[in-house]
């Protein structure tokens, strides 16, 4: 009954942590030229990182989640869709959202304070990397659905991380996704934490993938730090759903090098000593040695990514005070409208209008 459909114990591993390849029949290893673009976009997505991180501390961004050593789980992805496909993204995988070739600069945008997502999500067939946990899924899922009921030949990959596994939207979107042979991939990045909460405080499963077995879904464990594991997984899952296999449950283990955002203290949950091992997992380096690169090669390329970054992020965002109040009903209500009035007679840089709407009980925030 349960054939085919169980993870393996150990992730899949095709190249190991010190750069050497591994044992294993599971999937073929993909050609140098792959490996190559993975290594290559791994490295921007790194720097554009590190950039996006300074400028939160110079307070031109309100907040940004770090991608930095989940680099193999979120380019691994990326460059595994097809063109045809969709991504659904959360707000941990702007380094996948770089990878689909979208500009960084209008991923950068929400993560400004701007209320759109900076980006035509039809053009480059990429969601709004969503805040609310496990949303995605739903909406991944119902993209896939009616896809298929239109002939079209396109899969939705979906990125969630081990938190967002814990909530009812994907036990929704899985169970569906199932039921209807949707072709969608869900790929849980397992980074060890929910913002301070551990992986065993989360879950009592055996690991994620196991997860995938009540629904009817085949599920996979696979080194998330390994590029060219997580790059074959995908594109394995990709074609199957593509081919009308039904979904498929991926689950990469991974960690997060970084604090959760940059408004979060990670000091405050997690030990020196477990960072310290798994920053001998990093991806990048894994890659340049079975590579036998120098790891310097694509850095001018990835400077010149920052360099743009920074000088375009060197003015402040400026949303109008009205566009607060837009694009939220068809038809503003009264309260709202009147929230409005208020707010835009605000003296410039005042807080009184505001303070006096929380005191006449209208409550606005
Ligand atoms: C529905 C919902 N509940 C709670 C939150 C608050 N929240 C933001 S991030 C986060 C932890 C998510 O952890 P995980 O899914 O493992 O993703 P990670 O941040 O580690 O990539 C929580 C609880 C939220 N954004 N959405």
């Amino acid at each position: 009954m349960t054939e085919g459909l169980l993870p393996t114990d150990e992730p899949i591993q095709l190249i190991d942590p010190a750069g050497s390849r591994t044992v294993t029949t599971t999937f073929d290893l993909p050609d140098r030229e792959t490996l190559t673009a993975l290594y290559r976009a791994m490295v921007s997505g790194r720097r554009f990182d590190a950039q996006v991180t300074a400028l939160t501390r110079q307070g031109r961004l309100a907040v940004y989640p770090s991608s930095r050593g989940q680099e193999a789980c979120q380019t691994g992805t990326a460059l595994a869709l097809r063109p045809q496909d969709w991504l659904f993204p959360t707000y941990r995988d702007s380094v996948a959202v770089v990878t689909r070739g979208i500009d960084p600069m209008d991923v950068l945008v929400s993560f400004r304070g701007d209320w759109h997502c900076g980006y035509d999500p039809r053009q480059h067939r990429t969601a709004p990397q969503c805040t609310p946990l496990a949303t995605n899924t739903l909406h991944a899922v119902g993209l896939a659905h009616a896809a298929r009921l239109k002939n079209e030949d396109t899969v939705a990959v979906v990125l969630l991380g081990d938190g967002a596994t814990s909530e009812g939207d994907t036990h929704e979107a899985l169970n569906f996704a199932a039921v209807w042979k949707a072709p969608v991939v869900f790929v849980v990045q397992n980074n060890g934490y929910a913002i301070s909460v551990p992986l065993h405080r989360q879950t009592a499963a055996p690991s994620l993938a196991h997860k995938g077995i009540g629904y009817g879904i085949r599920s996979f464990r696979v080194d998330g730090n390994d590029a060219a594991a997580v790059y074959a997984t995908v594109s394995a899952a990709v074609s199957a759903a593509a081919a009308g296999a039904g979904p498929v449950l991926i689950e990469a283990v991974t960690y997060r090098m970084e604090a959760h955002t940059n408004a979060d203290d990670a000091t405050r949950y997690r030990q020196d000593d477990e960072v310290a091992h798994w920053l001998e997992r990093d991806p990048l380096r894994r890659l340049a040695t079975f590579l036998g690169l120098k790891g310097s090669e694509f850095d001018d390329e990835a400077e010149l990514l920052a360099a743009d970054v920074r000088t375009r992020a060197g003015t402040d965002a400026s949303p109008s005070p009205e566009s607060l109040f837009e694009h939220v009903y068809a038809e503003r209500p009264v309260m709202l409208e009147r929230q409005m009035v208020d707010a835009l007679d605000l003296p410039a840089g005042g807080r009184s209008g505001v303070e006096g709407l929380e005191e006449d009980g209208r409550g606005t925030r």
